[in-house]
């Protein structure tokens, strides 16, 4: 038999502490950049238990690294690793085939033809080039810049010249922050969108280049994004991952269950298709990004249970807004939640650890927070919290934290 909290058992490991944490409150450790903290357990993802100089409280994980020295000169966007995967055609065919996708990046440049007419345009991470020449071939923009940091770069000047571009496509290899342009763009247009919307924070490349590139007055697009989120039964995602070890061929495995949590409910479930039966109630735009301005990365919401259920978890999505400069002209939109055709982002799922019934009627309310990884710039934790308010019951109240991925 397997002692529960053998972990606190162990002895403590040595952490250093990659830049200042102030407490907030008495059960927090406070440390500053290069202090070695002793980290005696580790009960959640998100939060150990450690110790500096005598004094113990919860310290943020992610502020810590294990071996100061032998990741010294990592590089904290992991460019090599980013742009590495970037260069070869596995991601870029996925991108490709997703029709919904791709197809919408070409109907907002159909749409905006002529609008477009004569314009400076910038093409930010075009990858294989595709937006870029959609907006060559379908309207008449005097030059498109096409910034591709990933040595597809290279290739995508090919396919330029191939379909006959190159007068107007210019492809410039690197990245976005080292960018140099001869003049300011009118439109800066990007598919930066990563998992959960933000996953990869390519969207800060894209907000620096606005900074830096765009005229006053000049279009972004997309020109707003939106996280979604509903609250959600996964019964067979349930049933695989933690229900498996209640009687497997007629044996007690449940002992196993809490390294099952661990395993396979830390981290979010990408790719998960939510079936719109499994939504426990209508979905809610908890972020919502206007791309001209600078917003919080946090959000509120309040859900209405519609029917009785289990509750499993949260599904989150994202869509993102294309402004049309046409006068009348419509927004376009690219959806990828349930009740559209499903796209390569597919929808994020976030397990609670442990299912909840809910009733009809029932409140769900509570906020999500994303928080950048201090060290590992393209990761992210997303935080939730509820209070599940029910006529029958009192109120539960949880929290739970989710590092995507590190
Ligand atoms: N500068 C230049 N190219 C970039 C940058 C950057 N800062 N960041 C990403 N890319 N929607 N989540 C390129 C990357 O190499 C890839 O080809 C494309 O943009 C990513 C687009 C899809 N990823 C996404």
């Amino acid at each position: 038999m397997q002692a529960e909290k053998e972990e606190e058992e162990a002895s403590p490991e040595e952490y250093v502490a990659l830049c200042d944490f102030t407490a907030r409150g008495s059960e927090q450790l406070g440390f500053s950049t290069g202090d070695k903290l002793l980290v005696h357990a580790k009960p959640s993802a998100d939060w150990w238990w450690a110790e500096l100089q005598g004094v113990i409280g919860y310290a943020p994980a992610s502020y810590l690294r294990q071996d100061a020295a032998e990741d010294e000169d990592e590089d904290p966007w992991q460019d090599d690793e980013y742009f590495g995967s970037y260069g070869t055609l596995r991601l870029h065919l996925e991108m490709l085939s997703d029709r919904s996708r791709t197809e919408t990046y070409r109907q907002v440049i159909v749409s905006n033809s002529a609008s477009l007419r004569n314009k400076v345009v910038m093409d930010l991470g075009c990858g294989t080039g595709i937006i870029s020449l959609f907006c060559a071939q379908l309207a008449q923009p005097s030059v498109v810049y096409a910034v591709e940091a990933s040595s597809m770069a290279e290739h995508t000047r090919q396919l330029v010249k191939q379909n006959g571009c190159e007068e107007v496509v210019t492809v410039l290899q690197g990245r976005a922050e080292e960018l140099e342009l001869p003049e300011q763009v009118d439109i800066l247009v990007s598919e930066w969108m990563g998992n959960c919307l933000l996953f990869e924070f390519m969207v800060e490349s894209v907000l620096l280049a606005r900074d830096r590139w765009l005229r006053d007055g000049g279009v972004m697009w997309p020109s707003s994004a939106a996280l979604t989120l509903v609250p959600c039964q996964a019964d067979s995602y349930y049933s695989e991952k933690m229900a498996f070890w209640e009687r497997p061929y007629g044996l007690d495995f449940t002992p196993l269950q809490p390294l099952a949590q661990q395993e396979f409910f830390t981290k979010p479930k990408f790719s998960h298709l939510i079936d719109p039966k499994d939504c426990l109630s209508a979905p809610c735009d908890v972020i919502c990004l206007n791309m001209y301005t600078v917003q919080e990365m946090e959000g509120e919401f309040k859900f209405c249970v519609v029917k009785p259920g289990v509750f499993h978890g949260f599904t989150a999505w994202f869509t993102v807004q294309f402004e049309s400069l046409e006068a009348g002209g419509a927004t376009v939109e690219l959806d990828t939640g349930p009740n559209s055709d499903p796209t390569h982002w597919k929808q994020t799922l976030f397990m609670l650890d442990k299912p909840i019934h809910v009733y009809g009627g029932d409140s769900i309310r509570g906020n999500i927070v994303l928080r950048r990884n201090p060290v590992w710039r393209r990761h992210m934790t997303v935080t939730l919290h509820w209070t599940i308010n029910s006529s029958s019951d009192n109120c539960q109240v949880g929290t739970k934290s989710f590092p995507m991925w590190k």
